[in-house]
């Protein structure tokens, strides 16, 4: 089945295309709602802060969330297109298989929160599968980016409420917007928290836990979280994936340094970088690294840093799960294994899990303005 068949087979009336309109047609009745920014109750993360600390340490380190500007996320829907990059066709095609019964486990009218929702490209595969849907509840950190990957989607699903969220999604704790759609609680049906694409890799096991636990949290008892994760832990497959030969995600890794010169004014030379992936075989992770080529010094911010030859900034960490340490690590966040799917090549996954039982009994965690 293809993604253009499962829209149009769930939603045979679309509206005309804007190009067909004529004056005085209607416009459509959804069009996504604002986004909505951070408030005063979020403090907005820091880029400046974080990179400052992060070159002061013994191995220089960067959050890989700074990655995720407009053209770093241009660059992440590249690499999801290359052959190599094996998680994103894998997990797509494990989507398009299970999304039926996905939606069966949801039941009618879900609520969808996507946490990291870069292209939603994915999403469409589970919304068209879901009896419908109310409302879609994407979270992103690049606002432009998050803009234009929703902008169609109300015209694409008919029905569905689309409150694109512009935020840290690790700060789940704290999004207000979440109590937006209790607004009609009674017509909606369970929440499902749609996490994709290997994101929680990026985490470290115990913020993993963390950050599970406090979606948890934040979306209440009887909810459902789909997650992919990667479960590769072939050294050959993982690093022609995070080192492709076109060189796409070396540009997506010093696209880093381009952004800190930007942003922050630093004059970091694009050329005195290379990007590295190395597989941490002990950690089961494969890492992304910015390695100096020589002895050089840098200023950011008026403050210089010093670069031996060989010394890098470790900019990312993909964690790789087997099925089992990954079900352990969810049951400690509070949630149990509900259904799980692999794909032919037994590379990735995607578990469905729901808030165990001990969580109908935590508190919700919302914050009602
Ligand atoms: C979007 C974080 C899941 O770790 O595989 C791809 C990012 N980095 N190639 C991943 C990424 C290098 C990706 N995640």
């Amino acid at each position: 089945m293809n993604k253009s068949s499962a829209i149009s087979e769930r939603n045979p009336v679309r509206p005309r295309p804007m190009h067909m309109r004529r004056a005085g047609d209607a416009m459509p009745a959804h069009t996504p709602e604002p986004l909505l920014r951070p408030t005063p109750a979020r403090p907005a993360p820091s880029f400046e802060r974080d990179v400052m600390l992060g070159l002061t340490l013994r191995q220089k380190a960067i959050p890989a969330t700074w990655l995720y500007d407009h053209r770093g996320s241009e660059l992440f829907e590249q690499i999801t297109r290359l052959d190599a990059y094996y998680p994103a066709r894998n997990e797509t095609r494990i989507l398009e298989q299970c999304a039926a019964q996905i939606a069966e486990a949801a039941g009618p009218r879900a609520v969808v929160i996507e946490l990291g929702s870069g292209s939603s490209r994915k999403t469409r595969l589970l919304l068209a599968a879901l009896d419908t849907p109310q409302a879609y509840l994407p979270i992103d950190i690049s606002e432009q980016f998050l803009a234009e990957s929703v902008a169609e989607l109300p015209s694409q699903f008919a029905g569905l409420r689309v409150l694109p969220i512009v935020a840290d999604f690790t700060r789940i704790e704290s999004l207000p917007e979440l109590a937006l759609i209790d607004g009609g609680a009674c017509e909606n049906g369970r929440r499902v928290v749609f996490f994709p694409g290997s994101t929680i890799g990026n985490f470290t096991p115990d913020e993993a836990i963390g950050l599970l636990k406090r979606v948890g949290q934040a979306v209440g008892p009887d909810a459902l979280l789909v997650v992919g994760a990667d479960t590769t832990q072939d050294p050959g497959v993982l690093l022609a994936a995070y080192d492709d030969r076109d060189g796409v995600t070396a540009a997506f890794n010093l696209n880093l340094l381009a952004r800190i010169n930007r942003e922050l004014g630093a004059d970091f030379s694009p050329t005195a970088f290379v990007h590295e992936a190395r597989f941490n075989a002990e950690q089961q992770r494969v890492e992304m690294h910015l390695v100096s080529l020589y002895t050089q010094r840098v200023t950011v911010c008026g403050h210089p840093f010093q670069f031996a030859m060989g010394e890098s900034i470790h900019t990312e960490n993909s964690y790789k799960y087997s099925l089992l340490k990954f079900q352990h690590l969810a049951a400690r966040a509070g949630w149990s294994h509900r259904q799980l799917w692999m794909d032919g090549q037994s590379r990735f996954a995607v578990h469905v899990l729901e808030s165990s039982q001990a969580g109908a009994l935590r508190e919700r965690n919302v914050m009602i303005r």
